[in-house]
């Protein structure tokens, strides 16, 4: 599988970095990891994502590319086994779709009821269940988002199944409630229990810790 020089810059506890490390975990694609600190960026994350200043980036070959959904299309482009999005037009169309949804309505809504308390969060708590409602729909009949095995979907979407279960045991609240979402509540145990996923998740507490400081700075 060698295909030139593999780094990942990345931070332990992002969901958009560990999407990154779970495709090429799947790929079997070799990588050098370097953690950085958001709080410190190095000269050469500066360098490699000049405009965004953001990780994860994956630098092949010495060439940077940037935003994860980006780079998961590059990595399954690059290096052709274990396929990550689907084949069929319409299917890749709509798991692009679902990837984004996650990212840009889910994550903000249920970031929202995570950093807010009282009446803010009771006023944020209902869009954040409603903005699940597209990925139950997608789930019927089906084990993962991309059918009997984990695809792009699956990976974009990971966070709703690692990173919720952090949110909800420090706020105290279930915000995937299985009894409203019986088929994402499956997938959530599906997900995690996959082979892969399983033996590279951030440890449950440290992540704990490391969001219970996140929100505090949040909310101050
Ligand atoms: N849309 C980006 C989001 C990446 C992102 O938000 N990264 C955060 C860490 S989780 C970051 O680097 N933040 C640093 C900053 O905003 O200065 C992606 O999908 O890659």
């Amino acid at each position: 599988m060698a295909k030139g020089d593999v780094k990942l810059f990345g931070v332990w506890s992002s969901p958009f970095t560990l999407r990154i490390i779970l495709a090429l975990k799947l790929k079997g694609i070799e990588f050098e990891y370097i953690e950085e600190d958001l709080s410190n960026k190095s000269s050469q994350l500066l360098e490699y994502n000049p405009i965004h200043n953001k990780i994860p980036v994956l630098v092949h070959n010495g060439e940077p590319i940037v935003e994860s959904l980006i780079i998961l299309e590059y990595i399954d482009e690059i290096w052709k086994d274990n396929p990550i999005l689907p084949v069929d037009p319409y299917e890749r169309a709509t798991a692009q779709f679902l990837a984004k949804l996650g990212d840009e309505k889910c994550l903000a809504a249920i970031w929202q009821v995570f950093i807010t308390q009282g009446k803010e969060r009771e006023e944020a708590i209902a869009p954040a269940i409603e903005s699940l409602k597209p990925l139950e729909e997608a789930l019927i009949g089906k084990k993962f988002f991309s059918g009997a095995t984990i695809g792009f979907a699956d990976i974009l979407l990971g966070w709703m199944a690692n990173m919720v279960k952090v949110l909800e045991e420090i706020i105290d609240q279930k915000i995937i409630v299985e009894a409203r979402y019986p088929l994402l509540s499956a997938w959530i145990e599906n997900y995690l229990d996959f082979p892969v996923i399983r033996n590279n998740l951030p440890l449950h507490d440290k992540m704990v810790e490391k969001f219970r400081a996140r929100r505090l700075s949040c909310m101050k």
